[in-house]
């Protein structure tokens, strides 16, 4: 399986929330590698074109609106097959259908407020990580 690399965002609800490390515990108890990380606070530039492909969808001002709502944890994951892993451990996008001991079974509260975004194949993924870290902002683990 290959080695890859995605971007993970840990949303406004969920740093709020106060559970930025139990969330990073299951990234490593599944072997996901954090080689990159930053907290900020997205501007609506940023959130709307971080969320472009969404522009059209009647969720997409709402889905602005949550994100520049308080800061949120912005990490590359690195790992075998680390695209789908991830989006395995975040479950579904609406909390009511997410499978048990998913992240977004656990924390999130609704559709809207889900905790946490996963690039969702790997093209995506190399797009979004240059959206938010230089290339001298990732630390490829070296032990
Ligand atoms: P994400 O991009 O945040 O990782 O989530 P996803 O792939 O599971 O879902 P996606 O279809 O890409 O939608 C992006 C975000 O938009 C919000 N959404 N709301 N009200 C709705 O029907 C609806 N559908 C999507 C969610 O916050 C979703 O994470
Ligand atoms: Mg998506």
């Amino acid at each position: 399986m290959a080695i890859e690399r995605t971007l993970s965002i840990i949303k406004p609800d969920a740093v709020a929330k106060n559970v930025i490390g139990q969330i990073y515990s299951r990234f490593e108890q599944a072997g996901l590698k954090i080689i990159a990380a930053k907290m900020l606070h997205v501007s609506r530039e940023q959130a709307e074109a971080f969320y472009g492909v969404h522009r059209e969808r009647p969720f997409f001002g709402e889905l602005v609106d949550f994100m520049i709502s308080g800061p949120v944890m912005v990490q590359v994951l690195e790992g075998e097959n680390a695209v789908a892993l991830h989006r395995d451990l975040m479950g579904a996008t609406d909390p009511k259908k997410a499978a048990p001991g998913t992240i977004r079974a656990d924390f999130a509260s609704s559709i809207d407020e889900n905790a946490v975004h996963g690039s969702d194949a790997p093209e995506t993924a190399k797009a979004e990580i240059d959206f938010f870290f230089s290339a001298a902002e990732i630390c490829p683990r070296t032990r």
